[in-house]
């Protein structure tokens, strides 16, 4: 597959969710991991979603529209220390809503930052995930930032905790441009209009 347009489509604070009939693929994982660069990776566009060393930056749902035939969706992280309990919740909830009612979501992109043990917060999206029946994908994140053994001992460590195989992750440094083959094949799989 080759992206040949994307497209920022809107933002949504609250659960005015944007209802269309374009399959969509959400992108989750604790703030900082890289969402929105993995985003801007797929897209070949350096500014598309917004990137910030600061964790927390993306606080609203974004949705891109992609080759007019897809979205792409930027979730905002979860795990922020820097919020207060309430705003928590409130963005837990928010989160929760989003993917339980997303009619058109075909597969979550569950990221995990390749330098750390995944959180009791990263187990439990996934298992909220595979309770609702909602297709998901791991993909390790910032493979650049160690050795290639250091990588695998890490994959391997996470394919223990998580309960996968190494088959089921997609390992990707969107700094490097590494992993984008089997991300745009995953994509385009869960993407593709069947009927
Ligand atoms: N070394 C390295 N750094 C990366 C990579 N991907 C993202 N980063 C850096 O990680 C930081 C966070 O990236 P974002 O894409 O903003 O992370 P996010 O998950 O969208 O964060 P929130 O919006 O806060 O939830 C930025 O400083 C990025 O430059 C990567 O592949 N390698
Ligand atoms: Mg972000």
């Amino acid at each position: 597959m080759k992206i040949a347009s994307a497209v920022f489509v809107k933002s949504v604070s609250d659960n005015n969710f944007l209802k269309t009939d374009y399959p969509e693929v959400a992108f989750v994982g604790r703030s900082n991991v890289g969402k929105s660069s993995i985003i801007n990776f797929i897209t070949n566009r350096k500014h598309l979603a917004k990137t910030s060393a600061t964790p927390g930056k993306t606080k609203l749902i974004n949705y891109f529209l992609i080759n007019k035939k897809f979205l792409l969706v930027d979730l905002p992280g979860y795990g922020y220390a820097q919020v207060s309990k309430k705003e928590k919740t409130n963005w837990g909830e928010f989160l929760e809503e989003y993917l339980k009612t997303s009619e058109n979501l075909k597969c979550v992109y569950l990221l995990l930052d390749v330098r750390r043990t995944p959180t009791e917060q990263d187990e439990q999206m996934l298992e909220f995930l595979v309770y609702n029946r909602i297709n998901v994908k791991i993909v390790v994140t910032k493979i650049d930032t160690l050795s290639r053994s250091q990588v695998n001992n890490q994959i391997m460590m996470i394919c223990s905790r998580l309960g996968l195989c190494k088959a089921d992750i997609i390992v990707t440094s969107s700094q490097e441009r590494k992993g984008l083959a089997p991300l745009l094949d995953s994509i385009e799989q869960y993407t593709s209009v069947t009927e």
